[in-house]
């Protein structure tokens, strides 16, 4: 199945964070989004976030690949203190496609496609930069960005590397 991941971070020395996440996937990546740097979305008062995305092609079921993802958030060292808070190491799964097919499910523990990341600029560019034809729930990503407030996606910005 692939899978379209979310990783993030705005604690501590967050490019290294992100990067635990890409080296644990690297045989599997098939395509990934540079770094970004994001304002905080949905609390408010704490520090710039960077974001990225990548799409895995993996052999496991959604529920191993989202405690794989949760092994990496505790090896971050990761204190779940608030939500929406302040975070080490986040790393949510956007999308599962299994046989081309789009995988939905309201399950509180894997929530697919995450209900956020149709109206996150965070989510969205970094998805759109790693892959200009992905769609979600039968929309196009580069239409759900145009569909962004212009100000919210101009704040997401790429890092140079380095
Ligand atoms: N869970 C359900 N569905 C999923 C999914 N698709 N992917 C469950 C990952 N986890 C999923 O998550 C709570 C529970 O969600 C988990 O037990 C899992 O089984 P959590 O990571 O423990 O808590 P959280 O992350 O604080 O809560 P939540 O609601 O998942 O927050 P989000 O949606 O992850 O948002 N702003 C910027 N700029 N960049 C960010 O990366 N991240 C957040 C966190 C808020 N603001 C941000 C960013
Ligand atoms: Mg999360």
């Amino acid at each position: 199945m692939r899978a379209v991941l979310s990783i993030g971070s705005n604690l501590d020395d967050r490019r290294s964070l992100l990067q635990t996440v890409v080296d644990e996937f690297r045989a599997e990546t098939v395509a990934a989004s540079p770094v970004f740097s994001t304002p905080p979305w949905g609390v408010e008062d704490q520090d710039e976030f960077l974001n990225a995305v990548l799409i895995v092609d993996v052999d496991t079921s959604p529920l191993d690949l989202l405690r794989r993802g949760q092994g990496l958030e505790e090896a971050a060292d990761r204190v779940r203190v608030r939500r929406w808070g302040p975070r080490t190491l986040d790393v949510d799964i956007v999308q599962v496609i299994r046989d081309g097919e789009e995988i939905c499910s309201d399950d509180p523990e894997l929530t697919l496609p995450h209900p956020h990341a149709h109206e996150r600029a965070f989510v969205l560019v970094p998805w759109l930069a790693a892959d200009p034809d992905a769609v979600l729930r039968g929309t196009p990503v580069a239409e759900l960005v145009a569909g962004l407030d212009a100000g919210d996606v101009a704040a997401v910005r790429e890092v140079p590397e380095g």
